[in-house]
């Protein structure tokens, strides 16, 4: 698939700082050390309906990963799937009598959008889980040859049991995996499982539902963890420096996927670190497709609302805080964004040398973004005061906060 176009990223004077950023296996602060190009796996959208406000804020968390990254010198080397096949999907296309590849493909163009217009960079690699197929199905028969994978009644299932580190990423016991499974596509009263908590790698082609060549397996389609795992070996490899999702992901699809590469490669461990960001919500309850209390990215653009403030109202949460989304969020970003973009508009100002270096280091200690904006309010809030007469400041700040924090002033 294709992805979408990159908005520039200036280069900033000096050096940005290496990230210390929050680990959900080691369940603190790790300071990561990527080689020359740092790799990354974002979990991407399942399309049968509009980016809503969490996904944004979780995309947003990511890019700035590879905005500190960046100005480390770096490359960034980041993949990211579409689930463009699942149980979800197909529901809600049987419910709106709609074609399931025409809702995944519209979806998935609008959520194109909604990144252009958020200006969040895009992957180097943006795979479908059904263009992907073709690679998850070795990995499959090659999970039953090593004795980690069973038949059930023609499905194919996981066995936890083959990776001896299953439960490292997310830390939870036994019963709390049980009814997480249960509420995230898992099937743990299912019987005829070696454990109640083993996820399905293939499922058996079921009558009026879409199927594939599964080679050995029989026609069917693939299972969510090895969709992610398939793609990202097949384009990272193992031990890449971040896995990244919502953290409605950290158990079962982390946890999970990180256990289908270990158990294959036999290799230690699938991603350097584990991150997830924390649930937006709106009227105290998650923002979720299937409740449908949603606020729409694309909604807001088409009411005229610029994508700028937007962001900025994103970034004024620290990523791994839950919080809700109110009309009151957004009013307070596009007052930000006015003081902001009067304050760069002037032929000079106080002196930013600082301030990039406050900025980078908000966002080097655990993407810190609500830190980085104070710095930004505060030389802001002087300019309006006092103004200054450093003729390159309201550049430096400009590209201070296009680079590290992805809005355009
Ligand atoms: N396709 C899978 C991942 S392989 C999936 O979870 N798709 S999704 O469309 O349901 O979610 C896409 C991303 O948005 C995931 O990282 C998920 O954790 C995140 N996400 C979903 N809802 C919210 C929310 N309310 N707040 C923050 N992030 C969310
Ligand atoms: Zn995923």
């Amino acid at each position: 698939m294709h992805a979408w176009p990159a908005s520039e990223v200036p280069a900033l004077p000096g050096k940005g700082r290496d990230l210390r950023i929050h680990d959900t296996a080691t369940g603190g602060l790790v300071t990561l050390d990527p080689g020359p190009v740092a790799r990354i796996y974002v979990c991407g959208i399942t399309p049968y309906d509009a980016t809503h406000m969490g996904h944004a804020a979780t995309y947003n968390a990511f890019d700035l990963v590879q905005r500190v990254w960046l100005d480390t010198k770096r490359q960034v080397h980041y993949v990211q799937n579409v689930t463009d096949v699942d149980d979800p999907l197909l529901e809600r296309a049987n419910r709106d009598g709609k074609d399931w590849v025409e809702l995944a493909e519209g979806e998935t163009a609008l959520f194109r959008e909604d990144m252009t217009a958020l200006r969040l960079l895009p992957p180097q690699h943006y795979i479908g889980a059904v263009e992907a197929i073709p690679g998850i199905v070795p990995l499959v028969e090659r999970l039953r040859e090593l004795g980690a994978a069973y038949d059930l009644e023609g499905d194919v299932y996981f066995s936890v049991e083959s990776d001896s580190h299953f439960g490292e990423v997310s830390g939870l016991d036994a019963a709390a995996m049980k009814l997480l499974s249960a509420e995230r596509g898992g099937d743990p009263e299912r019987p005829g499982k070696k454990n109640p908590l083993d996820p399905m790698l293939w499922m058996a082609a079921r009558e009026g539902e879409p199927s594939w060549d599964g080679g050995s397996l029989g026609r069917g389609r693939p299972g969510w963890h090895i969709e992610c795992v398939a793609i990202a070996l097949d384009h990272l490899g193992m031990g890449f420096d971040v896995q990244g999702g919502g953290s409605d992901l950290a158990f079962p699809h982390h946890e999970m996927g990180a256990s289908h590469a270990q158990a294959l490669t036999g290799e230690y461990p699938f991603a350097k670190a584990y991150v997830h960001a924390g649930m937006v919500g709106l009227d105290g309850a998650k923002m979720s497709k299937s409740k449908g209390n949603l606020v729409f990215v694309s909604k807001l653009r088409r009411a005229g609302v610029d994508p700028a403030a937007i962001r900025l109202a994103l970034l004024a949460h620290h990523y791994r805080a839950d919080w809700e989304w109110t009309d009151g969020v957004l009013e307070e970003a596009v007052e930000r964004l006015g003081r902001w973009r009067a304050a760069v508009s002037r032929p000079d100002g106080p002196p930013a040398e600082a301030l990039v270096e406050e900025v980078r280091e908000a966002l080097a200690n655990d993407l810190d973004a609500p830190a980085a904006l104070a710095a930004v309010d505060r030389w802001a809030a002087r300019q309006a005061a006092e103004g200054g007469t450093d003729e390159g400041a309201p550049g430096v700040v400009s590209r201070t906060v296009d680079a590290l924090l992805g809005v355009a002033l």
